[in-house]
C-alpha cells in the first residue's frame, strides 16, 4: 500500500467555515483516506496515495492558497 502522510500550510483560512472548505476539498480526492485540517496552524495532514500536486490544486479550487511543508523528520543526516 503506497500510503503516505503528506502535510501543506495552508494560507487564506480564517474560521472554521474556511477549515471546513479545505477538509471536503481534500477528502474527495481519489486515494485520500484521511484528512485533517489544523485551522490555528494553517496546516492540513492527509494521508493517502493522492498526489501533492492534486491536493494543492484542490485546496487551490477552493480559494486558498497551499504548500507542501518539507518533511525533514523522514530522513535522519
Ligand atoms: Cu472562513
Amino acid at each position: 500500500m503506497a500510503s503516505e502522510t503528506i502535510e501543506l500550510k495552508i494560507d487564506g483560512m480564517t474560521c472554521s467555515h474556511c477549515q471546513r472548505a479545505v477538509h471536503q476539498a481534500l477528502e474527495k480526492l481519489p486515494g485520500v483516506e484521511h484528512v485533517r485540517v489544523d485551522l490555528e496552524h494553517g496546516s492540513a495532514t492527509i494521508s493517502g496515495s493522492a498526489t501533492t500536486s492534486a491536493m494543492i490544486s484542490a485546496v487551490e479550487d477552493e480559494g486558498y492558497i497551499a504548500q507542501v511543508i518539507p518533511n525533514s523528520s523522514s530522513h535522519g543526516s
